[in-house]
């Protein structure tokens, strides 16, 4: 990147299975360019989806919108070991209720770019 290069962001964003497809459609209609890997989440241990999106700084207000209207809240129950009693046949198993998405987004800035 030279002096007068643009500022470039990267944007690296973790959304669900279900959002990714429609998402992609949408960065490209916007001319993003994406690459998107599989994921999973440590927590739910389920996939998901990370997109790494590298876009001019001017452009991240615009890219933030459409992952706003693109990836969807969702209520998530997942059952859950309560160490609550002494032994371990006392351990029961209980729901726990997670709100997942839309999207978990971290944006950070790029000190050189290239395309060699
Ligand atoms: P998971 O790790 O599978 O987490 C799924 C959802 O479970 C999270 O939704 C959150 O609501 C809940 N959760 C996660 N860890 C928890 C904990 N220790 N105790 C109680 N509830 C917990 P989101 O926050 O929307 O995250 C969705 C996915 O985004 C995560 O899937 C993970 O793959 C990624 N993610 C979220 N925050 C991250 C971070 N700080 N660094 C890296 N990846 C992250």
């Amino acid at each position: 990147m030279t002096e007068e290069s643009p500022k470039m962001k990267m944007v690296v964003a973790i959304v669900n299975d279900s959002d990714a497809a429609s998402l992609q459609s949408n960065l490209n209609k916007a001319r993003f360019q994406t690459t998107k890997l599989s994921s999973s989440g440590g927590f739910l241990r389920e996939g998901n989806t990370t997109f790494l999106i590298g876009t001019e700084a001017k452009y991240l207000d615009e890219l933030i919108e459409i992952l706003q209207d693109n990836c969807q809240h969702r209520d998530k129950t997942v059952p859950s070991m309560s160490p609550v009693a002494n032994t371990l046949e006392d351990h029961y198993s209980f729901p726990m209720h997670v709100e997942v998405g839309g999207a978990t987004v971290f944006v950070v800035d790029v000190e050189e770019f290239y395309k060699i």
